[in-house]
């Protein structure tokens, strides 16, 4: 008997079929953000880099510097994961012609047809967010909210064109596209007046969404605070949540780096999912604040993937990725991060729930507790390399050569 056929029946003694969890996690896709190849930089920057709202630490040689060689990062990244793969894109990452450079309220879907025919090669599905930030036309810190009518003009403008764009994805893929909204507004210091500035961004938002678009889930990311933006985030979770149940088809984003520590998104999704038919995810690490640290296969992950299956809400859930880490080899870091998202979801799916649940809903706490923490020691390893041999790549600790040598065949030659 082989170690998986073993770990199958001890599975089965308490009721749970590996077949069936197996399929289940290679049929859910995960959306692995574009942005961890090239530290958010994007193609479209005369600046040069990401600032301006957001940051990426770390100087680890070898970030991709165009699209050629993102995609070639990707796809070396996407050889080593399990599971059914989305791309998540950025507006930052539009494909401009030799010579060619449009602003951002100008951006079409032609400058992202070429990500599409590279999605369809490899049968990837695509994400898509609008890129609200390292741009000179954010003003102080502002942009949808500013009070500067010009500058919320090209910021509504700018989303607009996103949601079309995603349209036109959508339709060309035949899929539906996530487009998700971020913003980085927010004051350093107290606010002389904390609801103009969310009135603003509420009207805005209107314009934003007037259009239907049949192929497009639009979302609302809120977020706690950032560094420089320490004293008021305008697109909080209170306003975004209020926002998005007061306007069908419109949703709230959860990002687990996105609030205050005791908190978990792991409770807010069964919070939410009694009045939203879908609820997007941003899956990282916050290491004391939103430092979107590579996810690992930790407690809060576990626990995320966890209320996901035992909801039953598999198909209501979209998990996206978002972590950036410029101090590591970042094709390694996708693998870990996306590698770790997979195997929590497959974790997940093979828990005792009906046990647990059927604990709980009679009163004995002891024996869901002793059902709890024995769960955690089942022979989940063995399960997961199985995983990874039906999906046609490596298994633990043998996929790292393999970023090696990418790295120096290919990543170091990148002065
Ligand atoms: C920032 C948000 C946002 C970004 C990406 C790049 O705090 O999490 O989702 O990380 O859009
Ligand atoms: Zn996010």
């Amino acid at each position: 008997m082989t170690r998986f056929e073993s770990a199958k029946e001890i599975y089965a003694s308490l009721g749970i079929d590996v077949e069936a969890a197996l399929a289940a996690a290679a049929a859910k896709p995960i959306s692995i953000h574009i942005w961890q190849g090239d530290d958010v930089r994007g193609f479209d920057s005369l600046t040069g880099g990401a600032g301006n709202g957001i940051q990426t630490t770390g100087n680890y040689p070898g970030g991709a510097r165009n699209f050629e060689e993102l995609k070639a990062d990707f796809l070396r990244a996407a050889s080593l994961i399990p599971g059914k793969k989305r791309i998540n894109l950025h507006a930052c990452y539009a494909v401009f012609a030799d010579g060619e450079w449009v602003d951002r309220d100008r951006i079409t879907y032609r400058h992202f047809a070429p990500w599409v025919e590279f999605a369809r090669e490899n049968g990837f599905g695509i994400d898509f967010n609008p890129t609200v930030f390292s741009d000179p036309m954010m003003r102080d810190g502002l942009s949808l909210s500013s009070p500067d009518e010009r500058t919320r003009r090209f910021w509504i403008d700018h989303c607009k064109a996103c949601r079309r764009i995603s349209e036109e994805i959508g339709e060309a893929l035949g899929d539906t596209v996530l487009c998700n909204l971020w913003i980085p507004d927010g004051l350093k210091d107290t606010p002389a007046d904390r609801l103009e500035p969310r009135e603003r961004l509420r009207a805005a938002l209107d314009e934003i969404f007037a259009e239907k678009y049949p192929h497009v889930v639009d979302s609302v990311e809120s977020k706690v605070f950032a560094i420089g933006v320490e004293s008021y985030t305008v697109g909080s979770s209170e306003f975004y949540i209020s926002y998005a149940a007061t306007h069908p088809g419109v949703y709230p984003l959860l990002d687990n780096g996105h609030y205050h520590p005791t908190e978990t998104v792991s409770d807010k999704i069964p919070a939410l999912l009694p009045f939203f038919d879908k609820i997007p995810l941003h899956v990282t690490r916050g290491v004391r604040w939103d430092s979107d640290h590579v996810v690992l296969f930790d407690d809060e992950i576990r626990e995320i993937m966890l209320e996901v299956v035992r909801t039953g809400a598999v198909d209501r859930v979209l998990i996206g990725l978002d972590f950036f880490d410029a101090s590591i080899n970042r094709v390694a870091a996708w693998v870990i991060g996306t590698r770790d998202a997979e195997k929590a979801l497959l974790w997940a799916l093979l828990q005792p729930h009906d046990a647990l649940r059927a604990a709980q809903e009679s009163g004995d706490f002891t024996r869901r507790l002793m059902l709890a923490e024995e769960s955690k020691t089942l022979p989940f390893g063995d399960v997961w390399t199985e995983y990874c041999r039906r999906a046609g790549v490596p298994a633990d600790s043998s996929w790292y050569d393999c970023v090696m040598q990418y790295e120096k065949d290919v990543l170091e030659t990148r002065k």
